[in-house]
């Protein structure tokens, strides 16, 4: 079937065979192949649709996905194969839609991914960006931010012919939507609505990543914005949102409308899913435009109240949107007669004004119009919804005790194993059949086997294969050359302090500086970083230029290589995530308690058999229940400890620099004469100088007992046997993790589609 298939389309598009054709023409050929496959199928539908608004859908690379989805996936590798091709070439063909920065972004594909595979009806709704997050390359130790463009004219983009107006202050601009055909596994189909500015123009950029920021008109939707968690109060960001809410908002109600519904009742047809705070204009969008097809304020605040639900992902305070009312004045000023309306009546009916929504300083708490005009708000991890209960969100709490709950986060197994690990997949499959598929919890059947020496021989037999894979990635793509009998201790993620790769590069000047003592380790370490700083983020582009440092002096010491290795990754994005956790033996999780609301990737390596290394926060806790204390490595200060100290400002952290020598030894090095030599004073005297005299998050606090559990799991790796059943034992309790537990109970509690 796919040999004709392929055969037939490369004919017809390119005069070729599959024998003639190069990697890109076959890339293309499967693109039509599959996207012809998904227009035939059913959407999902029912009365109750969900509309899953986000800025940001990190969707990656959907080629394989997509065929694995709809069962043709081990066919086409077959075809593939006959003919000499590996698979994992094409998908190099293929150019990485990145279109969004981290955990909130991923999050939202895997759950439209799990949304349509559970055959629910529910779209996302989102923003075209013509360039994803900036492409990272490195010079001189130090990150260089690249345009990340992805569309290539013949992509998974199917332009529509629905079009809106959108009204702004100084312009009103039409859009276009376009969509990208959502594939359940094996079965269900929805779509994610990409909504682009017809005026838009590629041509104003200029020397990568610049461009005049105040030309809206041709600049809306040209690039996603590059933080993550630390938010920047631009207006660009205001036009962006609500372009994006008034699309959604109108959509929606047509959508509703041509299903034959009475708009009176709203929500009794739609839920709207609002993630984090970059949506929120919706609201008083969507009062707005009631109000114009003849509701009273009052019958239009209730419907929307009734429809909206609001989930937070951060607690970090620079995170929280606050906009000036001045700038929304300047882009939205239809809008602020409606918010003023909302906070207005929070004031009559509450009289504290930490709920309010708008400040003295006439700022418009974005979360605060969630909280009172939504029916739901929820957290992203037991922890962290606990904080927002009894901390960061408590006036809330005290007043809608009823809305809260929590939505520990999960991640597609379709990709995060079917896909990145083919072979511990059809081996889960050999043990326990294929039920765990669609049953993740099923996968716990694996716990029998863990006195079973042959299998946790093969359990390791698979991780060898997967180091060995990125091994040979990594020497063909950034030219590094890794040894697959070390240990890989891999740390991934966005960089940010609070995630403390700082104290993770203190790790390896401990190792460095013990090797040089002639303690060396039983068996080579290779630390592998991989981590994108916001543009403007100086010292996260500081902890970068250290890490590259260090891999360079570790490198060109000969006395220190044979044992060492840190690597940092190039330009870390979703496909790099899929080749690298599955040859992960330790999984750095390593967040400051309380700062990281959930994480994801400590899910994605504990399901493909790493053992975490981490602090008891974020979902980290709910891994440590589920797996025991004996498979996984907790360190550091509790979260109540932690935000004690904040409340107290009792963290100092130059006491313990001169209290304790070793750290203070280990941070001293950051701007020794072979560092300075090596790199930028300008760079590693500010990051020593911050580390000493302020800390934020916390590093020299936990550091010490950091060094030493880490270097007890070390020690532990050595017993094989008993490394590779901590292994089993974490891909066992992985079930919990699948986005499809997390869907069905944002659809028991809040969707009720
Ligand atoms: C983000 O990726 C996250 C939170 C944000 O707060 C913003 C962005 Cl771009 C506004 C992350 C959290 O840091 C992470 O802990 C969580 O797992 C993820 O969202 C998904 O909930």
């Amino acid at each position: 079937m796919m040999e004709q298939e392929l055969n037939k389309v490369l004919g017809e598009r390119f005069g070729k065979t599959l024998e003639e054709a190069c990697m890109e023409e076959i890339y293309h050929a499967l693109l039509t192949i599959v996207k012809g496959k998904m227009k035939d199928l059913e959407k999902n539908t029912g009365s109750r649709k969900l509309y899953y608004i986000s800025a940001e859908f990190l969707i990656g690379k959907l080629l394989s996905n997509n065929l694995i989805n709809l069962g043709l996936f081990d066919e086409t590798a077959e075809v593939l194969k006959k003919h000499g091709i590996d698979i994992a070439d094409i998908e190099e063909a293929e150019t990485e839609p990145s279109l969004g920065n981290g955990g909130l972004g991923r999050l939202a594909a895997c759950f439209l991914d799990s949304i349509a595979t559970l055959k629910l009806p529910g779209d996302g709704v989102g923003l075209n960006y013509h360039d994803g997050l900036f492409k990272q390359t490195f010079a001189d130790h130090k990150q260089r931010e690249e345009k990340n463009p992805w569309m290539t004219g013949d992509d998974w983009l199917t332009r529509t012919d629905v079009r809106f107006e959108v009204p702004f202050k100084d312009l009103t601009v039409t859009s276009t939507m376009y969509d990208i055909d959502v594939p359940g596994y094996e079965g269900g189909k929805n779509s994610l609505h990409l909504f682009d500015l017809d005026s838009v123009d590629e041509s104003i950029i200029h020397d990568g990543i610049e461009f005049d920021k105040e030309d809206i008109r041709r600049g809306l939707t040209l690039f996603l914005y590059p933080d993550d968690s630390d938010e920047k109060g631009q207006l660009l960001r205001i036009y962006q949102q609500y372009f994006m809410v008034s699309n959604a908002a109108q959509l929606i109600l047509k959508e509703t409308e041509e299903r034959g519904f009475d708009l009176y009742h709203l929500h009794e047809h739609v839920v709207i899913q609002i993630n984090d705070t970059h949506p929120t204009m919706v609201i008083p969008e969507l009062v707005r435009l009631l109000m114009a097809r003849g509701f009273n304020i009052d019958t239009a605040i209730d419907v929307v109240r009734k429809t909206c639900a609001y989930t937070n992902h951060t607690i970090l305070a620079e995170a929280l949107e606050k906009w000036p009312a001045s700038y929304l004045e300047k882009v939205v000023p239809q809008l602020m007669p409606i918010i003023r309306e909302l906070d207005k009546r929070v004031r009559r009916d509450f009289h504290d004004e930490k709920v309010y929504i708008i400040d003295e300083q006439e700022r418009v708490h974005m979360a605060h119009i969630d909280i009172h005009y939504g029916q739901s708000v929820n957290g992203v991890a037991a922890l962290h919804t606990q904080i927002l209960e009894e901390s960061e969100l408590k006036p809330f709490y005290d007043i809608y005790p009823g809305k809260f709950n929590n939505k520990t986060n999960g991640i597609t197994f379709r990709r995060w194993l079917l896909h990145c690990n083919h072979e511990l997949a059809s081996y889960i499959e050999e043990l326990i059949g294929s039920g765990y598929k669609i049953h993740a919890e099923e996968l716990e059947k694996l716990l029998d086997f863990q006195d079973d020496e042959a299998v946790l021989d093969r359990l390791r037999q698979i991780k060898q294969n997967a180091k060995l894979d990125l091994k040979k990635y990594l020497k063909s793509t950034q030219g590094v050359e890794i040894d697959e009998t070390s240990v890989y201790d891999i740390q991934v993620k966005r960089l940010h302090e609070y995630k403390r790769q700082q104290m993770n590069a203190l790790y390896a000047i401990y190792k460095y500086l013990e090797i040089k003592k002639g303690n060396l380790p039983k068996r080579p370490i290779t630390m592998i970083f991989g981590a994108k700083a916001a543009p403007a983020y100086t010292i996260a582009k500081d902890i970068i230029h250290l890490i590259l440092c260090l891999q360079e002096l570790i490198d060109s010491d000969p006395e220190v290589s044979p044992y060492l290795k840190v690597v940092m990754v190039e330009n870390y994005n979703v496909s790099k995530a899929a080749k690298l956790i599955p040859a992960c033996d330790i999984s750095e999780q390593i967040s400051l308690a309380s700062k990281e609301a959930s994480g994801t990737g400590n899910m994605k390596f504990m399901l493909n058999g790493a053992v975490t290394l981490g602090t008891e926060d974020g979902a980290n806790v709910e891994i440590h229940q589920l797996v025991g204390d004996d498979n996984i490595y907790i360190f550091g200060k509790s979260s109540d400890e932690v935000i004690k100290l904040y409340e107290t400002s009792g963290y100092c952290s130059r006491k313990i620099y001169e209290s304790d020598s070793l750290v203070e030894e280990l941070v001293d090095f950051i701007i020794s004469k072979k560092m300075i030599l090596t790199g930028d004073p300008v760079n590693l005297g500010r990051l020593y100088k911050e580390l000493v005299s302020k800390d934020w998050f916390m590093t020299l606090l936990d550091v010490r007992e950091y060094i030493a559990v880490k270097e007890q799991m070390l020690a532990d790796y050595e017993d094989e046997r008993s490394w590779a059943r901590k292994s089993l034992v974490n891909i066992a309790k992985a079930g919990y993790f699948s986005s499809d537990r997390t869907i069905e109970e944002y659809n028991k509690d809040i969707w009720h589609l």
